[in-house]
């Protein structure tokens, strides 16, 4: 086998619209509408820098079908710089960009293959010398929706030594948060006899399979607190034997984060402000000069749980956070907000200032109740009567009992604990104010 190297990337969703962030100032605003195209030039300066010899893209190119024609243009200009390097570039194209798409108007390059609605063959060839190296197969959505299983096209060519490639957009396996399109299972996949599925579709980088390869790269930004950490693509390598190797490298130009907070052992509100600050500080330093966008997600017990409740203390808290980013914002230089870390929202996880040891042993209708959902962790038939009953009201609605029937036992206890907590610290307020008021 020749060695080769080449990109694997999928998911692009150029001129995603980052629609419903409020609160975000209009610089950040216009940096993040901007941040699906930086990435993409990203894309081709690592392509060029680490001197692949292909790129192969699973799909999702555009985030719309009706893509914009800004989207269209940013798209040809990549490729034309791929172009001027020689590195050609396989493309399928997905559920979000369908081949029927009304607004697919721009005809791309000769060195740009995007494969048809049903599954065909090429071979790419090594940029030095010319030389065969792999075949690559794809099939792209001609509509929104596919729900066969169009794994089942691809076979290998027994009578072809060299490395395989398919590329799919697909969910592999039924996973959760993304529609079924394309459905297949990791096992269809291994028997393929392909070295490499280039896998996209879900947002979430994951190898699921070494040997054969079958991997999703994620997205190559992520576009909302549901598409945290980094994003990018893998740089993978195929030596003279076949093995592969991969390196994720990252592409993104604004990073969504969630930062746990602990309250436990603070007693005033400024303690919480300044470790908010110095928990944003550190996410700075450690930004690499990328925009970061962070959730906080305060936890722990104290007496600040009380003052949460309410909701205005977390906001106040919030406002007070961005009054100060916007301030650096004020200073940007060259355009680049990248040493901003956007306070974008809190959430509240805490619980109340309780010591749980004394109140388990209390002959009190509370310590009942903390004994109760300790025993329902336990025992899985008290469990199920516990959340049957609290649930009845709700079995009247199909599709609520639907969902109420796809809970697992996991999802149960969290729900008995979620409750037992909030009733415990409803009716501690209560006796507290009861206290205060003499009764
Ligand atoms: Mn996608």
């Amino acid at each position: 086998m020749i060695p080769f190297r080449f990109i694997h990337t999928a998911d692009l969703h150029l001129d995603s619209p980052f629609a419903g962030m409020s609160g975000v100032p209009e610089k950040l605003r216009q940096h993040l509408q901007n941040s699906t195209f930086a990435a993409l030039n990203s894309l081709v300066d690592l392509a060029i820098s680490e001197q692949v010899d292909f790129i192969v893209v699973s799909g999702d190119v555009y985030d719309a079908s009706d893509s914009s024609l800004r989207a269209q243009l940013r798209l040809q200009e990549a490729w034309d710089r791929l172009g001027r390097y020689g590195i050609p570039a396989y493309v399928i194209h997905g559920n979000h960009d369908p081949l029927n798409a009304r607004k697919l108007r721009i005809a791309p390059p000769g060195h740009i293959k995007i494969f048809g609605p049903s599954a065909e063959s090429v071979v790419a060839r090594r940029r030095s010398d010319g030389q065969s190296v792999a075949v690559i197969s794809g099939i792209s959505y001609p509509t929104s929706a596919v729900t066969e299983n169009t794994s089942l096209q691809f076979r290998r060519d027994t009578a072809s030594n060299l490395y395989h490639i398919g590329l799919l957009h697909a969910n592999v396996d039924g996973q959760e948060g993304h529609d079924a399109y394309s459905p297949c299972s990791l096992r269809d996949l291994q028997q393929a006899g392909y070295d490499y599925w280039a896998l996209g579709h879900i947002h979430q980088r994951q190898i699921l399979h070494e040997s054969p390869w079958i991997v999703y790269p994620g997205n190559i930004q992520g576009r909302s607190m549901k598409e945290t950490g980094a994003k990018g693509c893998y740089v993978v390598d195929v030596d003279q034997f076949g093995r592969t190797e991969l390196a994720f490298r990252a592409l993104d130009h604004a990073r969504w984060l969630e930062a746990e907070l602990s309250i436990t052992g603070m007693i005033r509100e400024e303690l919480l402000r300044d470790r908010a600050e110095e928990l944003l500080d550190e996410i700075r330093e450690q930004s690499d000069g990328r925009l970061h966008i962070v959730r906080f997600v305060l936890t722990g017990r104290g007496p600040l749980h009380a003052l949460l409740q309410s909701g205005t203390e977390g906001e106040e808290l919030l406002q007070e956070l961005r009054r100060k980013e916007n301030r650096r914002l004020d200073y940007t230089e060259n355009g680049s907000p990248g040493h901003v870390v956007w306070p974008a929202a809190i959430k509240v996880r805490t619980g109340a200032d309780i010591d749980y040891a004394a109140l388990r042993e209390e002959d009190s209708f509370l310590g009942e109740l903390l004994r109760i959902a300790d025993t329902a962790e336990e025992e899985e038939a008290l469990l199920e009567q516990i959340v049957n009953s609290a649930l009845t009201p709700v079995h009247d609605q199909r599709r609520l009992r639907g969902l109420v029937k796809e809970m697992t036992a996991d999802e149960k206890r969290a729900l008995v604990r979620q409750a037992a907590e909030m009733a415990i610290s409803l009716l501690t307020e209560q006796d507290v104010k009861e206290a205060k008021e003499g009764k």
